[in-house]
């Protein structure tokens, strides 16, 4: 594939309920979806789907930086590398530092593009060995308890495999020993704080090993792997990345520093599906448990998430909740949805989804086409 042309487009959906973590309230999300057009094709054949929030509060990366560095560095450096494989992005994009999710989106819409020309799913590429994948969900910071309660007593009779409960200080111990008691000692549950503690709370979150959690997720600093480890000596909950892990190298080291015992894999923060899958690979060499991230993703991403988690390394329920959890209407005609506590992996060329176009028309708030030379 040659690529020829581009379109940014920028989508604004509303949440079905407000989401709350300990960085802040989301009552919409602000998304870059990518286009991928080539060899002088007019329509895009392949979409991404950029996980950028609208602020850097998560990462550092965010929507308008995203469209500035595919627009001024990495869509020209693409076009001039020629006739590429979605498996090429990666490098091609090398030379520039950082920006993982923009890259992450680039080959999402190659890939994308390349699987439907070749009839094959992403899942076939991957090489999932599941149709189906145990579906979790991810709970935001209430108000009060009972709002908290009824919320989750709400998952739990949507049939979800296990909660995930953000947390941050002052809203920690209490609500997960009132979720623990609502939902019984067998379902699966987690925390996860948005790195909103400090090595000086470790023997404060260690009064959450009584509650059985299959793990505490990204409690400290992004680049404070030390206070991982060191609350994962004193603790007995699994300690697992998110935000620390944004490449094979630093989920190794993570690993080999004993900051980490579980990784949530999200593909957009690693650079793509590829490095992703390349990450599955060593967890399952070294015995670490991996998961896949959510990152409130419209049906495009949902279906990407899938054939990734559709990985025999993926041990534990994943972030991948039903379309219904966060929109109203989401942009595909097939919206992911859970039955029995699973999802069906899609069996769709390409990533697997299949676009709404009036859905999409009506939520689309820019959209921008360019086209590329190869010598630019
Ligand atoms: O930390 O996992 C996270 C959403 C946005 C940003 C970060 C996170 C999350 C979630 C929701 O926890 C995951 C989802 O269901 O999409
Ligand atoms: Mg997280």
């Amino acid at each position: 594939m040659h690529l020829t042309g581009l379109e940014l487009r920028r989508i604004a959906m509303p949440l079905v309920t407000p989401f709350r973590t300990s960085f802040g309230s989301q009552t919409a999300r602000d998304i870059l979806l990518v286009g991928w057009c080539h060899d002088g094709a007019d329509e895009p054949t392949g979409w991404g789907e950029c996980v950028a929030m609208s602020e850097p509060l998560y990462s550092s990366e965010f929507v308008d930086g995203v469209a500035t560095v595919i627009e001024r560095f990495l869509a020209p450096a693409l076009a001039a590398a020629g006739d590429i494989s979605a498996a090429d992005v990666d490098r091609v994009l090398g030379p520039f530092k950082g920006h993982h999710m923009a890259k992450a989106a680039l080959e999402m819409a190659a890939l994308d593009a390349e699987l439907r020309a070749q009839n094959r799913t992403l899942h076939q590429l991957l090489g999932g060995t599941r149709d189906h994948v145990p579906s979790g969900v991810s709970v935001g910071i209430f108000d009060n308890l009972d709002d908290l309660l009824t919320s989750v007593q709400g998952y739990v009779d949507d049939g979800y495999a296990r909660i995930k409960l953000k947390i941050e200080p002052g809203w920690d111990i209490e609500p997960v020993r009132r979720v623990r008691d609502l939902i019984g000692d067998d379902m699966g549950l987690q925390v996860d704080a948005n790195t909103a503690y400090r090595r000086t709370d470790i023997d404060h979150l260690c009064r959450l090993d009584e509650f059985g959690l299959l793990l505490i997720e990204q409690p400290m600093p992004v680049d404070d792997l030390l206070s991982h480890a060191a609350l994962a000596a004193a603790s007995t909950t699994p300690v697992c990345l998110d935000e620390s892990i944004e490449s094979l190298t630093q989920a190794s080291d993570a690993i080999d520093v004993g900051a980490t015992s579980v990784i949530n894999i999200k593909p957009g923060r690693v650079g793509g599906y590829l490095t992703a899958r390349r990450i599955h690979d060593l967890c399952r060499e070294r015995g670490i448990a991996v998961w896949c991230g959510g990152m409130l993703e419209t049906g495009i991403g949902r279906a990407a998430n899938c054939a990734l988690a559709a990985l025999d390394g993926f041990t534990l329920p994943g972030d991948i909740s039903a379309s219904r959890r966060f929109w109203a209407r989401d942009i595909v005609r097939d919206p992911i949805d859970v039955v029995d506590g699973l999802v069906a992996v899609p069996t769709a060329p390409g990533l697997g989804y299949d676009l709404d176009h009036d859905v999409l028309a009506e939520v689309t708030t820019e959209r921008r086409m360019f086209t590329l030379h190869p010598g630019q």
